[in-house]
């Protein structure tokens, strides 16, 4: 009897080790099941966060190349009535009417000649910052200016009888007013271009002449 009591006891001893070894053993899984909730929002929260930045990036480059090619379009002056007003300033520049740059001359096909009437809106004499327009093609710009340089202000800075010269008025200084005429005909081929040939100034003073 008392064997069997001692056995029992040591049961009882065994069952309640084990039942005390398994209430402890829940205690880290529930450390574990804590840490799993804590980590699940986290990248939920930096999902939405990441999705909402690249729309606004991808919008911004769309807008920015449109305006480019409509800045380079705009000075394009067109002459009209197969004549274009054309100034020079003290400045060294070619401008239209408005004061605006001049980078290329349109004339119509249909004109038989463009005439270009050209003012020096500046003070300046022709001595100092003397103005001319001349025609010529655009491979052929720098070798008329360096030809024409010995000519001197008295020969408007041109070679007399230089073959590449298409057309070219005198030379003017502030106040005064100039014209010529350019034959279509001859420029039809494209490639041709108007500038200044006092010494130095052709290249600010340098555009494109256009039929189209
Ligand atoms: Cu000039």
């Amino acid at each position: 009897m008392k064997k069997t009591a001692l056995a029992s006891l040591l049961l009882l001893a065994l069952v309640a080790c084990s039942q005390s070894e398994q209430t402890t053993q829940p205690a880290p899984a529930e450390n574990k099941v804590a840490e799993q909730p804590a980590t699940q929002p986290n990248p939920a929260a930096e999902t939405p966060a990441v999705e909402p930045a690249p729309a606004p990036v991808a919008e911004t480059p769309a807008v920015e190349p449109a305006p480019a090619p409509v800045a380079e379009t705009a000075p394009v002056a067109t002459a009209t009535d197969c004549s274009f007003d054309l100034k020079g300033t003290d400045a060294m520049t070619f401008t239209d009417v408005a004061g605006k740059p001049v980078p290329e001359i349109v004339v119509p096909a249909s004109c038989q000649d463009l005439t270009i009437n050209f003012e020096h809106t500046g003070k300046m004499p022709k001595t100092a910052m003397g103005h001319n327009v001349v025609i010529a093609k655009a491979a052929d710009v720098r070798a008329v200016a360096t030809n024409g340089i010995k000519a001197g202000v008295q020969g408007d800075y041109l070679q007399a009888g230089d073959p590449k010269v298409v057309a070219a008025s005198k030379m003017v200084g502030g106040g005064e007013k100039t014209s010529l005429k350019v034959p279509v005909e001859k420029i039809k081929e494209g490639g041709y271009d108007f500038f200044c040939s006092f010494p130095g100034h052709e290249i600010k003073m340098h555009g494109k002449l256009t039929v189209k």
